[in-house]
């Protein structure tokens, strides 16, 4: 069995990408220290693109296993955090109830793809990465997506809450951290949650954001949020 320190991990990407966020969050939430070393996806360095074929942020490399090459590095949010919750299993951040678990991995998958697409092109990429490429946010794009694209999923959102505490469950999961990774996109971007609309998602947002493991990412990243909240 190889032996691991947790000073082992390695995370490629940039602080900004939302699923770069749900694995710091998972990683903190462990209270497992790791490694950022800064790649920009959008112009990538040659080595890196063999570790993710699919060219996304993040991989996970555990160096424990192997410190360069493929060996040792995983591509992708979710099969990071499998891997980790199998290779650290306290606290448990998944379900043990079957049903439980299976929801979790359901509301982890609506994060990870309906609402990232809405959010992440709908308001990261006009309002934040147009900006720390010098253009001109594109406001059209982002009302688009404020009062057409995400209110149905916002909709969903609300009546899967409910008003419990957690996503799934009694305990916060993988599930919470999943969805709380996309929602804060809005935060950073500076775009309004209409809490009359939707006060159970408003109100789950507000409570998962303020946990430490959310709060200690959210403020690193002050320094490319728009000067100005948008304006809907
Ligand atoms: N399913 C992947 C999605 C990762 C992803 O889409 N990352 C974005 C950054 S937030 C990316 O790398 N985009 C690069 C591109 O679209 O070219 C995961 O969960 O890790």
């Amino acid at each position: 069995m190889t032996s691991s320190t947790t000073t082992d991990l390695v995370v490629y990407g940039g602080p900004g990408s939302p699923f770069v966020r749900k694995v710091l969050v998972f990683l903190a939430e462990k209270s497992l220290p790791w490694t950022l070393e800064e790649v920009n996806i959008f112009d990538p360095p040659e080595w890196f693109l063999e570790l993710s074929p699919a060219k996304r942020i993040p991989v996970l490399r555990d160096r424990s296993i192997a410190g360069e090459g493929v060996a040792g590095t995983l591509a992708d949010s979710s099969a990071i955090c499998g891997y980790l919750e199998r290779k650290f299993p306290e606290p448990a951040l998944y379900p043990t109830d079957a049903y439980d678990y299976g929801r979790a991995l359901w509301l982890e998958e609506w994060a990870d793809t309906l609402l990232a697409v809405r959010i992440g092109f709908g308001f990261l990429r006009t309002l934040m990465v147009t900006r720390q490429m010098g253009q001109e946010p594109d406001l059209e794009r982002a009302r688009k997506t404020y009062h057409q694209d995400l209110p149905p999923l916002f909709d969903y959102l609300e009546s899967a809450l409910g008003d419990r505490e957690f996503a799934v469950g009694e305990a916060f999961s993988i599930a919470d951290i999943a969805l709380a990774s996309q929602l804060s996109g809005m935060r950073i971007t500076r775009v309004p949650m209409d809490t009359a609309r939707w006060p159970g998602v408003a109100r789950y947002a507000e409570r998962i954001l303020s946990r430490p493991s959310f709060a200690n990412r959210l403020e690193e990243l002050a320094p490319l949020m728009p000067d100005e909240a948008f304006v809907p």
